[in-house]
């Protein structure tokens, strides 16, 4: 027994380069939401897909509900190097990356049907592979609806109600100056300060799509929810440079093709989401308000455009997708 053990372990140190699978990765990555949101959801899809095309080689671990951080910090793990992966909406990257800024601009676009349309194009690719200025690979869009305002004190049927509310926003010059341009008080705050704050009423509101504000239980506090739209910044999956630059170009394939088929699984664990939650919050006794005319926000919002959209570059991105049907 002992010697057959004993050359089995001979074997093994001869021979167990080829016998054994060959040294497994274990991609680490990062979301600010809860292990159901279809963010996280859609990352661990991702994880299976590449677990079952290298044979186990590859996988993916996500860090959700801000264990590692908000989005801010995380995202500054990952240039550096420390994390492979963030989920992380494009807002808190507008201060780094100029073009991050167009898709997050207010009312950009028409419809969800002209957004998947730009991201699906040559555009969106632009725009993905511009993250690389920031040591961040671009892999894919993720959906994030409609960006609406909620508050505590009333109901927004017009641009005049906004009018001097503290609303919470995401850390982003972009976002802070829209916000103010629609005559409210912007203060920027980690999404996961959020709920405290409404609370003790550091701010009156926030705004987020419906999927944030059910998950984030901000429906709780802040009742008051307008259906204005007045953003469709989209979420973005992004890989460290850092670390990209370790793998084969094989596995760079593999995880490419994996993090553009999770986009679109995304989008319909996103259309559930949206139904469900806004039954939800619906039952919660939230009262949504809708078909409010968007003419005013639009107007009160253009000096943005001129402000973050400065570069011929910049401007011609902005004409082709206004030109996109
Ligand atoms: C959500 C987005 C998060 C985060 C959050 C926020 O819609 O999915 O990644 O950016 O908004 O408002 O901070």
């Amino acid at each position: 027994m002992k010697t057959q053990t004993i050359a089995l372990l001979v074997f093994l140190m001869v021979f167990g380069c080829w016998i054994l699978p060959a040294h497994g990765v274990t991609l680490r990555s990062a979301d600010t939401h809860p292990e159901d949101y279809p963010t996280v959801q859609a990352v661990k899809y991702m994880g299976k897909l590449l677990a079952e095309r290298s044979s186990g080689r590859l996988t993916v671990e996500v860090f959700h509900s801000r264990q590692l951080g908000e989005e801010k910090e995380t995202v500054d793990q990952c240039r550096a190097g420390g994390l492979d992966i963030v989920r992380l909406n494009a807002a808190p990257l507008t201060d780094t990356v100029p073009e991050a800024v167009i898709p997050a601009l207010p009312f950009i676009f028409r419809s969800q049907e002209h957004m998947y349309k730009v991201l699906d194009s040559a555009i969106g690719e632009e725009i993905l592979k511009s993250f690389e200025k920031a040591d961040l690979i671009g892999l894919a869009y993720y959906d994030s609806g409609a960006r609406c305002f909620y508050n505590t004190k009333r109901k927004i049927t017009k641009l005049d109600d906004l009018k001097g509310l503290r609303i919470r926003v995401q850390q982003s010059a972009m976002f802070k100056a829209m916000v103010e341009s629609l005559g409210a008080v912007a203060v920027p705050m980690p999404f996961g300060e959020v709920l405290d704050a409404l609370r003790v009423g550091i701010i009156d509101g926030a705004e987020n799509n419906i999927p944030s504000y059910h998950s984030t239980e901000h429906y709780t506090v802040a009742k008051n929810f307008t259906l204005d739209g007045h953003a469709m910044t989209p979420e973005i999956l992004v890989f460290s440079k850092k670390s990209w630059t370790r793998l084969s170009e094989e596995d760079q394939k593999l995880i490419r093709q994996a993090a553009k088929e999770s986009g679109a699984h995304m989008r319909q664990l996103w259309r559930e989401r949206e139904l469900s939650a806004r039954k939800k919050i619906e039952e919660a006794g939230v009262t949504i308000i809708d078909n409010i005319d968007k003419e005013p926000f639009i107007n009160a919002v253009q000096p943005i455009y001129t402000q973050f959209v400065k570069t011929p570059e910049l401007k011609a991105l902005i004409t082709r997708i206004q030109e996109v049907k």
